[in-house]
């Protein structure tokens, strides 16, 4: 059986089918359905949130966010992250500007997003990559000194807490993932979250075409609505997150123990303070190792083992990218040493023993 990156987190299909039956009989499919209300209303407990919009995938989410705030100009944001975060950029006709990311948390700060600010700066949207928490009380600093929107990318960073604060509490809007290749899933969907009741009203505007009542349309929204499908997805799961998290650790621990003493290979540092989700294992395979990070990745491969070199390429060496404010290599020498070191292995909450030790015993062998 081959061994992917990632693997669902699905719930006990009884209980998905259940609810199943129970939207059969009612024959309400979609369009804020009582599975949607649910759902938004368990998750904004869980997520200790007081406002936060069901949407059906996170790039989605992220593109109303910034739509929501009517921006003009220039967004600055990361390199270091899947493409969809500079997307919702584009799409709202703005114009990313990268920053570079810190060598230990491999996020944006707000020291080097300060230092890029001009008079075309619109927003900053910061991404809690891997699910490590961003400077999140820097940037609220900086943006009670600058007046600049904050929108934060936590498509990975469900269940995450700093300080023993949810993290989706920080930021104008926050934005999560619930992709199938996610830690809490709804097959596809999202959620944005965001600081005020008017936010939310708009997001839910927005996402349903704006419209208000059957004879109204108010504002040019889309069709980003999560359906009841999805939502008894996320509502059959939502009871197994805790245990898939702890399932994570346990896998998380296991790795850090028979890879810790491998010269050339560190993991990813998991920060005090932080109650992790353990979305992703990403370790550094460095230019001191005795064979590069694309050749382990090749070798894995070849043993049924498919790891990801997330987040390589960087997005600024995207085409529509290239030319963009910051793109340039020389502006990102963090970002691009550690997109050509960087390998996620294997991760989810059935990950079993016996395979982490095979998954590091080769990497072991081929290391050495
Ligand atoms: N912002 C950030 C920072 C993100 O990382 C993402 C998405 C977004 C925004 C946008 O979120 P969404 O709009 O998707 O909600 C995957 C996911 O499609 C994507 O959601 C995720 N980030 C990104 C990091 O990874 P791929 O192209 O690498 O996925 P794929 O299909 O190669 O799947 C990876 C592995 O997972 C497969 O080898 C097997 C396993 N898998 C995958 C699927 C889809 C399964 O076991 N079952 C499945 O159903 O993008």
């Amino acid at each position: 059986m081959p061994i992917f990156v990632t693997r669902p987190n699905l719930p006990p299909m009884e209980d998905y089918f259940q609810i199943l039956h129970e939207i059969w009989d009612s024959a309400i499919l979609t369009n804020n359905g009582p599975y949607h209300q649910k759902l938004e209303g368990k998750l904004a407990d869980y997520l200790e949130v007081p406002y936060l919009s069901l949407v059906s995938n996170a790039t989605l989410g992220l593109l109303l966010a910034l739509k929501v705030l009517d921006l003009h100009g220039e967004v600055i944001t990361t390199p270091y992250s899947f493409v969809a975060t500079a997307h919702s950029i584009l799409w709202n006709n703005l114009t990313p500007r990268f920053v570079d990311i810190d060598a230990c948390t491999l996020n944006i700060t707000p020291g080097s997003v300060k230092r890029a600010i001009t008079d075309k700066t619109a927003a900053i949207m910061p991404v809690h990559v891997y699910g490590t928490p961003c400077d999140v009380n820097g940037f609220e600093a900086l943006e009670k000194e600058t007046g600049l929107p904050l929108v934060y990318d936590a498509a990975h960073a469900f269940a995450v807490k700093a300080a023993g604060r949810s993290i989706v509490q920080y930021g104008d809007l926050s934005v999560l993932s619930f992709h199938a290749t996610k830690m809490y899933t709804t097959i596809e969907g999202g959620a944005v979250i965001c600081k005020t009741p008017e936010l939310k009203r708009e997001i839910d505007l927005l996402k349903n075409f704006g419209i208000v009542d059957e004879v109204t349309v108010c504002r040019v929204g889309i069709n980003a609505k999560m359906n009841e499908l999805q939502a008894a997805a996320g509502l059959a799961s939502l009871p197994y997150v805790e245990e898939a998290r702890h399932k994570r650790a346990v896998a998380d621990a296991l790795y850090r123990r028979h890879l810790g003493d491998i010269p050339g290979l560190s993991p990813l540092q998991i920060f005090d303070d932080v109650n992790a989700n353990y979305s992703y294992f990403p370790v550094f395979i460095s230019s001191e190792a005795p064979v590069a990070r694309d050749r382990l990745y090749t070798v894995l491969q070849s043993e049924g083992i498919f790891s990801r070199r997330y987040f390589y390429p960087l997005i600024s060496q995207f085409p529509m990218y290239a030319n963009a404010p910051g793109a340039s290599p020389e502006n990102l020498p963090v970002a691009a040493k550690v997109s050509g070191e960087i390998l996620c292995l294997p991760l989810y909450h059935s990950l079993c023993h016996q395979e982490v030790i095979r998954i590091c015993g080769i990497i072991r062998n081929t290391l050495s």
